[in-house]
């Protein structure tokens, strides 16, 4: 047991649209930890709540012509019951904009303020001339300085996935009516993140969680700290102190969420939330997206360090989600939305849950396909666990009415011992799917155990050794049961019952695994899990193809241009004649093109898919008349035509000498 109770997080969804896949990656995961952990007689308290601030929020409502607040609490109401349904069970789920929050966040900005963290400073934001406001954030868009992909205000979310500060985005426009923006100076608050280096440094060394946190964030603050500007000109959000026209950016409000809805917890359970959140060595713990490292594992320690209050001990990042094969996207149709499609057909949240947990290491990539889920499903939970269980159940049942009253083989108890001590390691390491792999080598043996000793046969010829076989499985059932009660809460539950228990199994330690069990009638049991059947996967494949193909059409059908605008236009052929890479970039090609007579230099996003090498001496098309942009501090003068995420450049079918027009 830790002298500190364990808090547990999970990043706060937006409400501003409705749960899918995405936000599950982490929430299933983080609610499996914190049962695990109960399971082993840690004290827990698991609290997460929504993020009702920020521009996300503001342009949904007023797209949707209602009040922020209306919008929040109608997403708030449907997280709350959605976490429900997946058996994602939080302590406490609350609101960034209830008064608790706006309180400890003004409290912690003053706190910033008092210890010269905070400053002022005039900068030039853009400006919408024809709506007649500023534009923070989602309400400006433009071209990311650092990649030059199109990038939203405050993140580069297509390309390099970098923050953005205000007025850095290049060619700004205003997404509500498209017209171009302009810089118009005004006075923001910023906080010193650049003076936190050397305490990062070592926070970062310490921390706890999965590497992919730990290394990516300490390759950030190696390069280079940018201060943050904490205020943005919006009515909606938490004012900041001493100012009525502005509001601290969401970024600042919403991880102060995680001790306010601590406070709230403490509160009705008559405890202190500082036991959590203040002194060295907390034990809070943080399940975010892998696109939220820099927040939580820079930004935030810093804010809470700034403040005076105790830093995060451990930071577990979840791997990016693709849905048949694709990067997860709304807009694109690669979704798979957790009421919609999932639950309100009746599947079991459970299923789900193993499928998201046992698919890949919580840091990898994971593919959800209905294709795969089935197999998963119908091999693992339904052939192997499912078989299992209910062979067993079903045999003692039959044939001696319950549990025989004999000692369990010390041999089983031996390997239900191997298969905890390597859950615990690896659940130690954060390495979730090992320890579920673990759980299913168990059932596997059980499986092959009563398929081998085939009990049935056994007990015309010698009860006493059925007998045996029969308890034998029994308790690895009930071991089995124990293991997986955090992966499939609410499948364990009705395994625990025919075992002959009416108590929650949440309630027993996994040590009990261990020990022998008493002999006792059981009730007829039947087969926990069922087979998804080839007709109804093959229907949701077709529901997924068809919001896909819906959503191309809708891509397709985007504004039309004159023929006039399309002339303008001047697209050639031309010949790489030097490729290299932009170091540090990831993935910018830095390459000069002969376009008929003159040398273009280009900086292109293709690192990823053509090698310096393979792009020399290549064949391309590219826009030359293009305003010339500078990304990565290097000069562009032109653009590189290619097809679809994998960058085909497009090229021409028979051979034309560079600088060919293309018409
Ligand atoms: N609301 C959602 C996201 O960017 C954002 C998380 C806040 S966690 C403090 O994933
Ligand atoms: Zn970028």
């Amino acid at each position: 047991m830790s002298a500190r109770p364990v808090l547990v997080t999970c990043g706060l969804p937006y409400t501003n649209g409705p749960c899918h896949l995405g936000h599950l990656r982490t929430y299933v995961p983080a609610d499996f930890y914190v049962r695990y952990l109960r399971r082993t007689g840690e004290t827990v308290v698991f609290v997460c709540g929504s993020d009702n601030h920020g521009t996300p929020v503001v342009v949904s409502a007023e797209d949707a012509g209602i009040s922020p607040r209306a919008l929040s609490e109608q997403y708030h109401a449907h997280f709350d019951q959605t976490f429900h349904r997946m058996g994602v069970i939080f302590d406490h789920f609350g609101m960034t904009d209830d008064p608790t929050n706006h309180q400890r966040t003004r409290s912690i900005v003053e706190h910033l303020t008092e210890n010269g963290y905070v400053y002022s400073k005039v900068i030039q934001q853009s400006f919408c001339t024809k709506c007649q406001r500023f534009l923070p954030d989602r309400y400006v868009e433009g071209i990311c300085p650092h990649c030059g992909t199109p990038a939203r205000g405050d993140e580069c979310d297509q390309g390099c996935g970098k923050h953005l500060e205000p007025g850095e985005i290049k060619e700004p426009s205003c997404t509500v009516c498209g017209t171009r923006a302009e810089s118009r100076d005004q006075e923001h608050y910023f906080f010193r993140l650049s003076g936190f280096k050397e305490f990062l440094l070592d926070h970062l060394d310490t921390l706890s969680g999965t590497l992919n946190a730990k290394n990516y964030a300490l390759g950030w603050v190696k390069d280079e700290l940018h201060d943050w500007c904490i205020t943005r000109t919006l009515d909606w959000g938490v004012k900041f102190p001493g100012r009525d026209d502005l509001v601290v950016y969401v970024w600042v409000d919403a991880p102060i969420g995680y001790i306010s809805f601590t406070e709230e917890w403490a509160e009705n359970h008559g405890r202190s939330w500082k036991e959590f959140w203040c002194g060295e060595n907390t034990k809070v713990t943080h399940f975010i997206g892998g696109d939220i490292i820099y927040h939580h594992c820079i930004f935030w320690p810093a804010l809470l360090k700034g403040a005076g209050y105790g830093v995060p001990h451990a930071v577990i990042a979840s791997g990016m989600l693709k849905v048949d094969d694709h990067k997860f996207s709304k807009s694109r149709g690669y979704v798979v939305w957790t009421n919609d499609d999932y639950l309100d057909k009746g599947l079991p949240s459970d299923y789900l849950r193993y499928y998201l947990l046992a698919y890949t290491s919580h840091t990898k990539e994971l593919n959800f396909s209905w294709k795969m889920f089935q197999e998963r499903i119908n091999n693992e939970l339904v052939n192997t666990l499912g078989n299992f269980a209910y062979r067993t159940l079903f045999f003692a049942h039959k044939e001696f009415g319950g549990i025989p009253d004999v000692p369990v083989n010390a041999g089983i108890i031996s390997e239900i011992e191997k298969t905890l001590s390597l859950v615990d390691i690896s659940m130690k390491d954060y390495e979730f799917k090992t320890a579920i792999d673990g759980m299913m080598t168990l059932a596997a043996y059980g499986n092959n155990y009563i398929q081998t000793s085939s009990p049935w046969k056994l007990i015309k010829t010698d009860r006493n050794a059925a007998a045996q076989v029969v308890k034998d499985c029994i308790v690895l059932v009930r071991a089995l049961t124990l293991l997986f009660e955090p992966v499939i809460p609410r499948k364990s539950q009705e395994l625990w019952e025919m075992l002959g228990n009416s108590d929650p199994v949440s309630g027993h330690h996994l040590n009990e695994a261990l020990t022998d069990t008493a002999e006792g009638p059981l009730p007829a049991p039947r087969p926990v899990f069922s087979k998804l059947e080839d007709d109804f996967i093959g229907e949701m494949d077709k529901l997924l193809a068809h919001r896909v193909r819906e959503a191309g059409k809708k891509v397709v059908k985007t504004e039309t241009i004159p023929f006039d605008e399309f002339c303008k236009l001047d697209i050639r052929t031309g010949i790489v004649i030097s490729a290299e890479k932009v170091p540090k970039s990831g993935k910018l090609l830095k390459l000069r093109v002969d376009v008929g007579g003159e040398i273009r230099q280009v900086v292109a996003g293709m690192a990823q898919f053509y090698t310096p090498d393979e792009m020399t001496g290549k064949q391309v098309v590219i826009v030359v008349n293009l305003q010339p942009a500078k990304i990565f501090g290097i000069e562009s003068n032109g653009m590189i035509l290619a097809a679809g995420e994998s960058a085909s450049l497009l090229r021409p079918e028979k051979d034309v000498p560079p600088g060919t027009k293309i018409r």
